[in-house]
């Protein structure tokens, strides 16, 4: 994957216009973090990178606009997308990271594609992006999130899972609505550790 420094500071000036500041820190967190990871467990850093930049692109696109972008781009909309508009940004950003950034890499569009929910059997960079984007620097908030770092770079497929488990506890604790497909992941990366 080759994107030249030109291209980076393009995606990063157009990504500045289209989020608000703090989702173009966060953005940019998710970016180092996600190169850092890739470089540690032996993926393609430029392209963690990318994907780190573009996972959120569309997170201040309407809930009806994102509905309507995956639509028409053939996309599947759930219920629990519908009704929880949290969920689809993730959806819709891979169409904009195709469409507005000219990504076409396929591994960088299911990461942006699953990094809200996962999803099972998710490769290297989609794991790398779903993790980087709960433990980027910015995340300061989180409960015991120095546990959780230290374990994203030693074991990427436990890390997964332990993010899932707070995230169903969370959701939980909140009474939101759990998308099944946070739950099937989460059942299938603790079904691959529970096999040692
Ligand atoms: O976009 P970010 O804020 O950086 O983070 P994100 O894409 O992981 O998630 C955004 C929100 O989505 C966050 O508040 C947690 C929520 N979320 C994750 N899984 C589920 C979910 N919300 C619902 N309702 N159901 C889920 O299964
Ligand atoms: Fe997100
Ligand atoms: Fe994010």
């Amino acid at each position: 994957m080759e994107y030249s420094k030109y291209e980076h500071a393009e995606i990063r000036k157009k990504l500045e216009k289209a989020l608000d500041e703090e989702r173009y820190e966060h953005t940019l967190g998710v970016a180092v973090t996600a190169r850092m990871m890739a470089r540690i467990h032996g993926a393609d850093a430029e392209a963690a990178y990318i994907a780190g930049l573009l996972h959120d692109c569309a997170k201040n696109v309407s809930h009806k606009d994102k509905i309507h972008m995956c639509e028409k781009a053939g996309l599947e909309v759930t219920e629990v997308e519908k009704e929880n508009p949290g969920l689809l940004h993730a959806k819709a950003g891979s169409i904009l990271a195709s469409k507005e950034y000219g990504v076409k890499d396929k591994d960088i569009l299911n990461a942006i594609s699953s990094h809200t929910t996962g999803r099972p059997g998710m490769s290297k960079l989609e794991k790398i992006v779903f993790v980087a984007d709960y433990i980027e620097p910015g995340r300061e908030f989180r409960p015991d999130l120095n546990e959780i770092r230290e374990e994203a770079f030693m074991d990427l497929d436990r890390s997964v899972l332990d993010i899932l488990d707070r995230t169903l506890k969370y959701l939980g604790d909140m009474a939101k609505a759990i998308d099944p497909m946070t739950k099937e992941t989460y059942d299938y990366y603790k079904s691959h550790a529970d096999k040692g």
